[in-house]
Formats: structure tokens, C-alpha cells, sequence
């Protein structure tokens, strides 16, 4: 006769970095733990801050090698800058005064003017985001990445990953993380990963949930249902306009009601999460859907006055997402513009092509196409390409089966009919 294994519980974590940024830079800078720190504003350069502490304290060497010996006072403060940066996050310090994630470095400023401002080191992130996952996948190989500093991982078949619902075995990832790099994250563990992901945010930082599915009444219904991930601010607010603010409210809605007012795939999908239902495998080698690049200009800038600086500004993103393309082997065929008008209205135009492409002259061409479908009435702050419908290059359909009448249509689109009264560029607008 066969043994019978009981069955396995399906246990999945989400684990995610403690002010992720901002902890890599206190690594660095341990002198500036417990402070409040946010990063953001521009780029690191090498030598700042040792150009700095050279002049203030020129009795002494300073080094590369000295870094975490820079007297505090050195460090610069956010009172003192002026510029257009966005902070990318804030150390838990900075967040007591209200400062977070995309929040304006000048508001910052005014929650916050004795924080230390520190300029970001994308290189360093991204090396401490390979370290981690590394660390996790030796102990649970099933991992699926989820950006810089996220990941779900598959607890169900790891030997101890059942243990107190997989506290053991998060607390065992904490400490190796921890030990092997220094930094904290916060993990839930839960049935599925809808569940995981509101699980890891209920005990930041350094913290870990454990939820089940008895668990939901009490500590899933009580939350806003902004707090699902899938909810972004306009379901939020028209649930709102429907009376329901709580996943305990949504859960209280009829099926049908949900798929009557949200669509037949996004309602019934609403009522399946407030009920804490959620299938989804963890996906081990996560293919990415678009990639994309956008700059937030030093000042606003106009379409006409300022053409030629936002042609080159254009072009170079075009660029360099043909490059990302290019270096990780995808071809696209979905190409996007964003804009940001000084007013902070966004918009967003695609273009999809009949051929897959990561010639940076082809997206420019369609992106060029959809910006002629936007009307300028005010100043840009911000543009951004990109390019989405990814396949793996060599997985991509050969140009020569496209025929030539498609690939010359391909840039064709649906523009709307010029509005007379409009006193804006129609044609070639950078
Ligand atoms: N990030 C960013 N811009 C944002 C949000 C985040 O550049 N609007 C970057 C900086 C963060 C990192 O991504 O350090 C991870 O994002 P999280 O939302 O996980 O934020 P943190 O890890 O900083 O903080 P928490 O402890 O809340 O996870
Ligand atoms: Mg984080």
C-alpha cells in the first residue's frame, strides 16, 4: 500500500525591504542610523561628501574608506536644497514627520528641514536586491521576483515552511538576510499571495505575519480596500461612491452586484479577494511585461519654446529603452509616451506596431505618433517612453513574415481630426 503524506497546506510568503534605499545607504553611513534620512534629488557622485569633509576637516585623510567616520554635520541637509527631485523613500525616522515615497523633496523640506538628503546609487540597490534573493533562493528555491526589494516566495514544500503557519522559516530568512547584508525586511505568510503581500505590511519593519484563512474577519475586513493590491485610487474611489470603504463592506456585496458595476472579470476578481481567494502560482522566472524610461525635467518645460531641448530629451529615451531592450534580449511592440504637465495631470498614449522592435529609431517613430495625439496646453514636467507587448527576442516572429504593406502601415494611427481652434503644433512637435 502507498503511504498517504497528509496533505500540505499552502503556505506562500511575501517578503519585501525594510526602507529599502535608504537602508542600503546606511550601510554605508552607519553614523545615521535612527536619524531621520530620505533619499532622492539626484544622482551619487563618488566625491561629494569626501570633498566636503576634506575642506571642514582638513587635519586628517579622508578616504573611500572613511566614509562611515564623516561627522554627521557634514552630511547635507534637506532645508538647504532647491531643485524639482523626488524623494525615492525615507528612513522610519523621516517618516514620523510625514515624509514618504514620492513625495517632492521641497515638501519634504517643509515636514522635515533637519533631515539629511542623500542622492540615489541605483548600482548599490541593485547589487543588495541580487544579494538578498540570492540569500532566499538557497534556503526556498521557488522564488518570484517582484522588483527591487520584493519577492513571493512558495513556502509550502520547504522543509520547516509549514512550522507555526512559516514563521520559522521567515524567521530564519530574516536572520540570514540580515546577517549576510546587514539589512531587515518584514514578511507575511499566508494561503496565497494576496493575502502575503497584506500580511508583510502589517508588522514593518523587521517584522513577521502569519495569517490564515481564519484570520481573514478579523484582520483583513477591517482594512481600507485600497489596502488590496489590484485596488488603485479610481476602483477606490468608486467603490467609495457605492458606500464601500472596508474589505469587510466588499465582501458584504453581492457577486453579481460587483460584476453589474466593475465589469464581469474585475468584479467577479473583487469578490473573490475581498474573500481572500487568489490562486495564483508563484512564478518563478517572472518575464517583464514593458520597460520603460522617464525624466522629471530641472524646470517645466514648453513645447514650442523648449522643442529642441525636448527632441534631444525624446530621443534619448527612446534610446535607452531600445538599450534596456536590447540588453536583456526583448523586442517589443507596444510603444508608450507618458507626460506629466506642470499642473501634475498625466497622460498616457500607445501605439501598437505590426512587427515586435528595440530599434531605437523605430520607437522613436511611434512614440513621436502618439505624442501628436496629446494637446499642449500647458508646460511638461515630465516624459517618459515605453515600450510594453515584450517577447524574448529570439522568441519574436521574424520580420521577413510581416509583410512590407504592414511594416510601412505600421506607424500609421488613429489620430483624432485637428480642432481648428487649436493653437498647437499638429505635426513634428519634437
Ligand atoms: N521607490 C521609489 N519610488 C517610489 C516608491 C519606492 O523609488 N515611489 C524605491 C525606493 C524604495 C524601494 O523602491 O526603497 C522599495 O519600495 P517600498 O515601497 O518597498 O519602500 P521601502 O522599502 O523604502 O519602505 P518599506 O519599509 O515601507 O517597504
Ligand atoms: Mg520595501
Amino acid at each position: 500500500m502507498v503511504a498517504q503524506t497528509p496533505a500540505l497546506m499552502r503556505r506562500i510568503a511575501h517578503l519585501d525591504m525594510d526602507a529599502f534605499y535608504a537602508s542600503v545607504e546606511l550601510l554605508r553611513y552607519p553614523q545615521l542610523k535612527g536619524l531621520p534620512v530620505v533619499i532622492g534629488g539626484g544622482r551619487r557622485r563618488e566625491d561629494d561628501l569626501l570633498a566636503q569633509v576634506r575642506q571642514r576637516y582638513p587635519d586628517r585623510e579622508w578616504g573611500i574608506e572613511h566614509l562611515a567616520e564623516i561627522p554627521v554635520d557634514v552630511f547635507p541637509r534637506i532645508a538647504g536644497y532647491s531643485g524639482r527631485g523626488v524623494i525615492t523613500t525615507a528612513t522610519y525616522a523621516a517618516r514620523a514627520f510625514g515624509v514618504g515615497s514620492a513625495m517632492g523633496v521641497m515638501k519634504a523640506a517643509q515636514l522635515c528641514p533637519q533631515a539629511i538628503l542623500l542622492p540615489v546609487d541605483f548600482e548599490q540597490y541593485r547589487h543588495y536586491s541580487r544579494l538578498f534573493k540570492s540569500i532566499v533562493r538557497d534556503i526556498a528555491p521557488v522564488v518570484e521576483d517582484r522588483g527591487v526589494d520584493e519577492i513571493y516566495i512558495d513556502f509550502t514544500h520547504v522543509p520547516g515552511g509549514q512550522r507555526e503557519g512559516g514563521r520559522v522559516l521567515a524567521r530564519l530568512i530574516q536572520k540570514c538576510i540580515t546577517d549576510a547584508t546587514g539589512l531587515t525586511c518584514s514578511i507575511g505568510v499566508a494561503p496565497n499571495k494576496l493575502l502575503a503581500k497584506m500580511a508583510s505590511e502589517m508588522n514593518k519593519p523587521n517584522g513577521i505575519s502569519i495569517l490564515f484563512i481564519d484570520d481573514l474577519t478579523e484582520k483583513i475586513w477591517p482594512l481600507a480596500c485600497r489596502k488590496i493590491n489590484g485596488i488603485g485610487p479610481k476602483a477606490e474611489a468608486k467603490l467609495k461612491t457605492h458606500g464601500i470603504h472596508t474589505i469587510g463592506e466588499l465582501a458584504a456585496c453581492e457577486r453579481d452586484g460587483l460584476t453589474k458595476h466593475f465589469g464581469k472579470s474585475y468584479g467577479a476578481w473583487l469578490f473573490d479577494a475581498a474573500h481572500g481567494v487568489d490562486d495564483r502560482p508563484v512564478v518563478t522566472e517572472s518575464e517583464p511585461v514593458s520597460m520603460s524610461r522617464e525624466t522629471t525635467f530641472e524646470k517645466d518645460l514648453h513645447v514650442q519654446h523648449d522643442r529642441a531641448a525636448l527632441g534631444d530629451i525624446f530621443t534619448r529615451l527612446c534610446q535607452q529603452v531600445a538599450a534596456d531592450l536590447q540588453r536583456k534580449g526583448y523586442v517589443g511592440k507596444t510603444i508608450g509616451i507618458k507626460l506629466r504637465f506642470d499642473n501634475f495631470q498625466s497622460v498616457t498614449r500607445d501605439n501598437t506596431l505590426a512587427f515586435f522592435t528595440a530599434d531605437p529609431l523605430a520607437i522613436r517613430q511611434a512614440a513621436g505618433q502618439c505624442l501628436k495625439r496629446i494637446e499642449f496646453k500647458r508646460r511638461i514636467r515630465l516624459l517618459g517612453v515605453r515600450v510594453g507587448s515584450l517577447v524574448k527576442a529570439a522568441d519574436a516572429p521574424s520580420p521577413t513574415s510581416t509583410s512590407e504593406k504592414s511594416l510601412s502601415s505600421a506607424f500609421v494611427v488613429q489620430e483624432p481630426p485637428p480642432s481648428k481652434d487649436s493653437p498647437y503644433e499638429q505635426a513634428d512637435l519634437f
